[in-house]
């Protein structure tokens, strides 16, 4: 069963011990944040603080901070469960395009109408986001985290940033730097579909509406942060995932559609003729990004319900939220990056490699060079462009251990065989490349080399033991006096 609205999921959490109420007063700049800073580094619960100094409003945080509550957020057992749905889909869908017919594939697909419906996104009428409109309440209404001491200010952390260009609609998620009671930062980096929409905006001289969610089914908030293609909607993306059609509004001062049960949407706009001062921000590489000149956001008006509850993450040294929403992505997009890549088994973007920093992959290797085909390939997917450091092992060794990884790698390269170094773009949060956005990216090809890939010696095998001797000390192991 899909979420209805934020509040629903927590209770949820509630019911299966998952979240933990917090009573006591506290105080959104850097208490809460060093709270949820303890927890989530020990993989614990979700947190709802009941009373937040200055504000009227509760405030969670943590929700998806495991790996069984960010499975539970897409209503799936396991991430790998929902990829595995995703794979057999994509399976399908494939072979039924390269090999139609009507005999066959129109009854196989009459089981998967509801995953076509679930495409569909409703418009309601009486939305739980504008049960209440309040033209008087600002920023200073909201309890938004001031996250780490050298923090620009207080910043929203899980705004839902919806926009429009052209009938082409996004909703992407921009951390946003309160700077009064009516402005804020619009932190869309250059590459994001938010900042590409704001640039035609600016090229016809025109104000941008731009209508920021705030608490919706956690479906949706995942859903905003996942790296689609540009012109696909987060909404529909949102409706598949929960297994039913994600439920809209019109905002009440722009023709934007937001989702209609968010716990509170931000109406306002964006002026392309003004930027301003933004960060530092303590941010999910673990170091404070730079201060940078963004766009500046005018809240005109709050919508919400009429018991709202404020969400907001933390970022920071990994572990935190946000890397068990970057494990869904890496669980959910696998099945689609081996359809375009059949060669590679499995792919691991290690925490501390923040997701851009670092991707491991396994590939089934048959020809030479495959290695760098590959990471050919990931550099040219999509956010993939971001990787920093790209390492290639056989099929046989999994990514995810990374102590085999890295035993693999210190043994099979060869410095001036097996590295490559490519120019390109980089995320904005990088702070190592002389240029911002731009930069040198590495691959490192630690697979097994071969005479066809100029490795005319021996390579050889790796240790196993003798599984039949294995076999006799594990029934004789008592005897030997352990
Ligand atoms: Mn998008």
């Amino acid at each position: 069963m899909a979420y209805r609205n934020l509040q629903d999921f927590i209770s949820t959490l509630e019911k299966a011990g998952e979240l933990k109420r917090i009573s006591a007063e506290v105080d959104a700049r850097l208490e809460i944040s060093a709270i949820a800073d303890r927890v989530m580094r020990e993989e614990g619960p979700a947190l709802l603080f009941e009373q937040v100094r200055h504000s009227p409003y509760p405030l969670a945080i943590n929700l998806l901070g495991s790996e069984r509550r960010m499975a539970m957020a897409l209503n799936a057992e396991s991430l790998d469960a929902k990829a595995r749905e995703i794979g057999d889909l994509i399976a399908w869908a494939w072979s039924a395009a390269r090999d139609f017919n009507p005999f066959r594939t129109i009854p196989e697909a009459l089981p998967k109408l509801p995953v076509a419906l679930s495409l569909i996104t409703r418009t309601k009428s009486h939305p739980l986001c504008q049960e209440v409109i309040d033209d008087d309440a600002g920023f200073d209404s909201l309890p938004v985290l001031t996250c780490w001491p050298e923090d620009g200010g207080p910043f929203l952390t899980l705004p839902l940033v919806c926009t429009e260009d052209g009938g082409k609609r996004n909703m992407g998620m921009y951390r946003m730097q309160v700077y009064d009671n009516r402005t804020a930062g619009m932190h869309w980096h250059v590459h994001k579909d938010g900042a590409h929409f704001f640039q035609k905006y600016r090229e016809r001289g025109e104000r941008m509406p731009v209508a920021v969610a705030l608490g919706c089914d956690p479906a949706v908030i995942y859903a905003a942060t996942a790296p689609l293609p540009e012109g696909i909607w987060e909404m529909f993306f949102a409706g598949f995932l929960r297994g039913k059609g994600a439920e809209v509004c019109k905002a009440t001062l722009s023709d934007l559609l937001v989702p209609a049960d968010a716990e509170f949407i931000l109406e306002g706009y964006v002026d392309p003729a003004e930027s301003r001062m933004e960060g530092p921000f303590g941010d999910h590489t673990g170091f404070y990004s730079l201060p940078e000149e963004y766009p500046v956001f005018h809240l005109q008006r709050i919508t919400r319900r009429k018991n709202p509850v404020y969400p907001a993450t933390i970022v920071g040294i990994p572990p935190k939220e946000d890397c068990w929403m970057a494990r869904a992505t890496e669980r959910l997009f696998l099945p689609l990056l081996k359809q375009l890549c059949p060669e590679i088994v499995d792919l691991a973007m290690p925490f501390e490699g923040v997701f851009h920093n670092c991707v491991i992959v396994s590939i089934e290797k048959r020809f030479p060079g495959q290695a760098r085909k590959v990471m050919h390939f990931l550099w040219g997917m999509g956010q993939l462009m971001y990787t920093k450091c790209i390492i290639v092992v056989d099929g046989e060794v999994n990514p995810h251990h990374s102590s085999d990884v890295a035993w693999r790698a210190f043994n099979n390269v060869d410095g001036k065989r097996d590295l490559v170094l490519s120019d390109g773009p980089l995320d904005a949060l990088d702070h190592s490349s002389p240029l911002p956005r731009f930069g040198c990216r590495i691959g490192i090809d630690a697979t097994r080399k071969g005479p066809d890939e100029g490795h005319t010696r021996p390579w050889p095998s790796p240790l196993t033991m003798d599984a039949a001797v294995e076999e006799l000390v594990r029934r004789r192991w008592k005897e030997y006096g352990f």
